[in-house]
Order: C-alpha cells, then sequence, then structure tokens
C-alpha cells in the first residue's frame, strides 16, 4: 500500500461525504467511493502512473474524478473539491471515521458544538459527551451517547497504539528486508529480534541484526536505506538505523562486529519482563548485564572513556547465558514467566519442531459436497503430493459440513457417502483419514445427521456463528458439541480473528475437563489472523493434560506451508512433541482418531 494512495483516497472519501451532508445524487456519491476504493487496492503508486501519464488505466476512476485527479497532482488542490467542502467544518472529516458516527451524524455534531479544530475534534466531542449534551440532541438520545463515548474511547486507544501487524506478513516482510541486506557483501549472519524472534502473534516493529565488520558498518547502514520503496529513513548513525516501509511500519536494524553479537542479540530479543528477571538475577550474583555485554556490579555507573575493557563481551547468545551458568531459554518462552528458573535448573521443555509434524489434519479441498462455508480451491490429490513434499505421512481431509437448508438429511447422508466412495476411489500415494469440519449450531448441536457420521473417520468441531452468546451458554453449546461420536477436534477454539474481534468467552475448566475425558486435540489453527487456540491458553491446556492438533486449515496448497506459525504458537505454549497429536507417527494417530 503506498501513503500517497492512502491519501488521495481519504480526500476522495471526504468529497463523497461532503456530496452525502448536502444530499447531493447518490450516483456521484458511489463514484467517489468507487474510486477510492480502487485507488486505495491499487498495487501500483497513484501518483507515478499520473506522472507517466496512464491515470486511464485506473479502473473504476471515471473521467471527471481523473480531470480533479490531475488538477490535485499538478497544484496540489481542486478548486471543484474545495467548493464542495464550503460549510462544512474540517471537524466532520475527523469525526465521520469513529465507527458508529458516518459523515450525517459527525456534521451535525461539528455544527451543534461547534467542533472546529478537526485535530482535538474527537476529544472535544467526548467532552461534549460527557456533560450529557448528545443525549440532548434530537434522533440521539441517552442510548447512542452511550454508544458513543466508547467508540470514541476506542477510536483514542487505537490512536495512542500504534497499529501492529500479523506475525507471518511481519516474517515475510523481515525475509525481504534479510535478503537486501545479504546483496550487501559484507553483511554475515541476519537475525530477527523482539517480538517477531518470540514468534508473538502480532507485531509492533521489525528489529533485525546482522554481525558486519565493524569498518563496514556505515557502508552497510547506507545500503539499508536504500531498501526499495521505503518511505523514510527514520534515524541512521552509529550502529544502527530505522526505515520505515509502507503503509507504516517501522523496521530497527541493529549492527555488530562478531566480537559482541551475542549481548546484543540476548538484549534485544526480549521480552523486557524476561530481560528485567535476568538483569535481577545477575544483580543477586554481582553482575549487571547491558545490549553491549556483561561487568562485575563494583564497575557500574557509566563507562568511564578507557573502561571498555572491563565490559566481558560475548559471540553468540549460548556464551551469554552460559556465563550466567545457565542454558539458553528458546526466544519463545523469554516472556519472563518462569523459564529463567527452569534454564538455571537445566530444566527446560525441549519444544516441538516444524520437523517434528508428521500431517496436516485440516485442509479444506475443492471438492463439492454443497457446503456451508468456503470450498478450498484443489483437489484432494493435489493436496495429498503437497502433504507428500512436505514430508508428512498422512493428510487428513476436512471440507466444511454440506449446508442444511436445501437438503435433507437424506440427502446430507448421501453426499457424504459419495464423498467417501471418491476419496477411497481417487486418491493415491499418502495414507488419509476422512475428516470433517463441522459448524456448532447455536444450541449445541452439530450441523451434521448422526447418520452421516458414519462416513467419516473424524469430526473437527467449530464455532462459525452466534459468538456473542453469553459465556455460560456458550460453554453448554460447546459442551455439548464435543459429546458427539467420532470428536477429536476443536476448531480454532477462541474463534478470534487477530485485531478483528475478539474470542469467545468460555468457561474453560469445563472444556478442558471434557476434552481431557474424550481425548479431544485443541486445535492451534495456523491461519495468520487466527493463531487459535492462543498461546496463553495453550499453556494452559498443557497444565491440564491435553493434547493439541497443529492445522493449517489450508483453502489452497499454497497456505499448507503455514504450519510454521502454529508450530510457534504451540511452542509459546511450551508443548513438546509428546503434547502435539500430529506429531504421533501412523499408526499411533490411527489408534488416537478411532479411540471413541
Ligand atoms: P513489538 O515491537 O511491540 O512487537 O515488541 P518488541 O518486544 O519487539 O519490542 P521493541 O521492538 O520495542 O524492542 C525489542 C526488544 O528490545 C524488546 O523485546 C526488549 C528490548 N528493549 C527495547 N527497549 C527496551 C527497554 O527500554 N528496556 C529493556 N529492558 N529492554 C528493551
Ligand atoms: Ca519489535
Ligand atoms: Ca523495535
Ligand atoms: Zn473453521
Amino acid at each position: 500500500m503506498h501513503t500517497i494512495n492512502q491519501n488521495v483516497a481519504s480526500l476522495l472519501r471526504s468529497v463523497s461525504a461532503a456530496l452525502l451532508i448536502k444530499k447531493e445524487s447518490r450516483f456521484r456519491i458511489v463514484a467517489y467511493d468507487k474510486a477510492a476504493d480502487a485507488i486505495e487496492q491499487m498495487a501500483q503508486d497513484i501518483k507515478a502512473l499520473w506522472k507517466e501519464g496512464k491515470l486511464d488505466d485506473v479502473p473504476g476512476v471515471g473521467e471527471s474524478i481523473r480531470a480533479h485527479l490531475d488538477e490535485y497532482f499538478k497544484t496540489g488542490k481542486v478548486k471543484h473539491f474545495e467548493h464542495t467542502f464550503k460549510g462544512i467544518p474540517a471537524a466532520t472529516f475527523t469525526l465521520m471515521h469513529v465507527p458508529g458516527i458516518g459523515p450525517i451524524r459527525a456534521y451535525k455534531l461539528a455544527t451543534t458544538f461547534h467542533l472546529e479544530n478537526p485535530k482535538t475534534a474527537v476529544r472535544d466531542l467526548k467532552k461534549v459527551a460527557e456533560e450529557g449534551k448528545i443525549a440532548e440532541l434530537e434522533s440521539f438520545g441517552s442510548k447512542s451517547q452511550t454508544l458513543i463515548m466508547e467508540s470514541l474511547d476506542r477510536f483514542i486507544a487505537s490512536e495512542q497504539s500504534p497499529s501492529r501487524m500479523l506475525m507471518p506478513y511481519a516474517a515475510e516482510l523481515a525475509d525481504r528486508v534479510i535478503a537486501h541486506l545479504k546483496k550487501h557483501k559484507s553483511v554475515g549472519t541476519c537475525d530477527v529480534l523482539g517480538s517477531l524472534r518470540r514468534g508473538v502473534p502480532t507485531i509492533g516493529d521489525i528489529d533485525i541484526a546482522c554481525i558486519v565488520p565493524e569498518d563496514q558498518i556505515a557502508a552497510v547502514i547506507k545500503h539499508f536505506t536504500e531498501f526499495p520503496g521505503l518511505l523514510k529513513v527514520d534515524n541512521a548513525g552509529g550502529k544502527k538505523a530505522s526505515i520505515i516501509l509502507p503503509p507504516r511500519i517501522r523496521v530497527d536494524l541493529r549492527l555488530e562486529s562478531d566480537n559482541g553479537y551475542g549481548a546484543m542479540l540476548q538484549y534485544f530479543t526480549g521480552s523486557k519482563a524476561h530481560n528485567i528477571k535476568l538483569r535481577e538475577y545477575a544483580i543477586g550474583k554481582g553482575y549487571s548485564l547491558s545490549e553491549w555485554g556483561i561487568k562485575k556490579v563494583e564497575d557500574r555507573g557509566p563507562l568511564a572513556k578507557g573502561d571498555e575493557h572491563k565490559i566481558m563481551r560475548f559471540n553468540t547468545e549460548e556464551a551469554f547465558y552460559g556465563f550466567l551458568k545457565m542454558k539458553v531459554p528458546p526466544p519463545e518462552l523469554r516472556e519472563g514467566t518462569n523459564e529463567i528458573e527452569l534454564a538455571l535448573k537445566d530444566n527446560l521443555p525441549n519444544l516441538i519442531k516444524l520437523t517434528d509434524i508428521k500431517g496436516d489434519l485440516h485442509v479444506h479441498s475443492d471438492y463439492d459436497l454443497k457446503p456451508s462455508h468456503d470450498r478450498g480451491a484443489h483437489t484432494f490429490q493435489e493436496m495429498s503430493d503437497r502433504a507428500r513434499a512436505l514430508k508428512y505421512e498422512y493428510i487428513g481431509f476436512s471440507e466444511h459440513n454440506p449446508k442444511q437448508s436445501g437438503h435433507t438429511a437424506s440427502q446430507i447422508v448421501d453426499i457424504m457417502k459419495r464423498r467417501q466412495e471418491y476419496i477411497h476411489k481417487h486418491v493415491k500415494g499418502l495414507p488419509y483419514f476422512i475428516g470433517l469440519e463441522v459448524d456448532i449450531l447455536p444450541s449445541g448441536e452439530i450441523a451434521l445427521p448422526e447418520k452421516a457420521i458414519d462416513y467419516v473417520d473424524y469430526l473437527i468441531v467449530s464455532v462459525h456463528s452466534s459468538f456473542t452468546q453469553s459465556k455460560e451458554q456458550m460453554t453448554k453449546r460447546v459442551k455439548t458439541a464435543l459429546l458427539y461420536p467420532k470428536v477429536r477436534i476443536f476448531g480454532h477454539p477462541t474463534g478470534r480473528l487477530l485485531m478483528k474481534r475478539e474470542g469467545i468467552d468460555l468457561n474453560w475448566d469445563v472444556i478442558f475437563d471434557i476434552c481431557k475425558k474424550r481425548d479431544i486435540a485443541l486445535e492451534v489453527n495456523s491461519s495468520a489472523d487466527r493463531l487459535d487456540l492462543p498461546d496463553t491458553l495453550v499453556r494452559e491446556g498443557l497444565k491440564n493434560g491435553l493434547r493439541f492438533a497443529i492445522d493449517t486449515d489450508s483453502h489452497a496448497l499454497e497456505h499448507m506451508d503455514t504450519m510454521k506459525y502454529g508450530v510457534s504458537v504451540a511452542r509459546r505454549g511450551w508443548c513438546e512433541k509428546k503434547d502435539i497429536v500430529n506429531a504421533l507417527p501412523l499408526a499411533s494417530l490411527k489408534k488416537w482418531i478411532h479411540a471413541v
């Protein structure tokens, strides 16, 4: 996404809003919205296209808007737009972005309460709301005032905490930056640090470190600031630099020669909580820690010139932690719980690895069983072949259940029977299991006639609707579903969508209890925006003796490569190989599948 595209799109949306407020023709309003969408979603830079005289190529942008854009890029403003905005307080265009307000109400609020300053409009309106004045307005009322206040609070909070990105997205971007860095001949080892190295599901900024000889550091920093497409260089100097990539992603780079790399890696991997606890422990032993290394406490205080020799430097993290007489805690565990204690006792868990995974039990093929949700894009055989290429021992097919509306129970049974026959007849090469992902209906019943269960090896049950039931209702609902025959996996258990939808509220003790009794695996879903079960609940489940299935929930072949993200969630939840059902060899997995 390009910032310039974002700015132009936002300008066009303001025009559309102004037209709406002025009750202009519906047709024109829609034209501006459409153009804004098109420009926002374009891969190319709109201004660059204009420079090349190619604005005509942009679909969704009609002739008159094109002429306005031409004027905009030439002069920085558009006469027609300024005319359109006349009489509408600028604060309107800020307030309309608060969810639940919209252009018409924003205009009414801005004019009634004389809100002028677009920069302070949100806070100004909050004050008005707190004084109870919105409730008094015609067509608002007190309920509406409460909702607006909540929206304003959330809006203010989201502005204060700069937006985060999904971990897999950050990981791919970091790979690209590292590939660029490695084009420089003096760049040696590179590592990601910070939250990305720890596998946190959402990432604030990307941190990268490289080993570079002392006399090449300036040259490598310059090379870094030439990363194609960056928006700006934030600061560059000494041994570090930051760049901002579109849409607004910060990448911090730190360079260090061999000597000292280990200490730096340790410090900037974090987390802050881990580092604080580690420092406390070290102080007790008479040492102080820093990004440069370790020194004796009597030497504490700012280093005087010539004192540098007092710092002990470490090339590797093994040497750094080793000096403190402990094992290296895997980055995913460095959250300041009890990892330091266990590292000291050489009692850290041997965490699950991607190479331990022997199969994927949640993939959606393109087989048409008239499903309730999306079909996949590839055939059973294609997915099976991909699983083989990934060195798996087995695969589990799990399309969504056939839609209930429009089908009788016996039709559904028939569809399921034909699918089973089809798979047995056509899929070759790798052992498979026939599964199905079944909706848990609001009542707790599953969206599949009992007779149809005969035609599967196992069921994944998932909540896909009615997310707002009370905790009590939801717990009862899931509990009911987990008691059906052949249920082996509870799919994406919280239903959360990262940065979009909170997870459902469940009484986990009850759910863990049933899963334990029936040896049902909780899913760790690898989809970038799910990473569900969340790592903290994985660890809770583990303490309750549960096992997990790390699944990709693939709807296309390329999704099958995302297993690593689920593995990193399981690692953050302290899982070992024995805790993961799809790390079992075929014979043991078969036993588990057919256990109920
Ligand atoms: P993020 O970027 O919000 O997803 O989270 P992190 O953990 O990557 O945080 P970031 O980028 O601010 O800093 C990277 C690491 O550097 C952090 O995990 C710990 C270390 N660090 C940074 N600033 C401080 C600090 O002021 N004190 C301590 N103890 N450690 C810090
Ligand atoms: Ca970071
Ligand atoms: Ca950072
Ligand atoms: Zn699902």
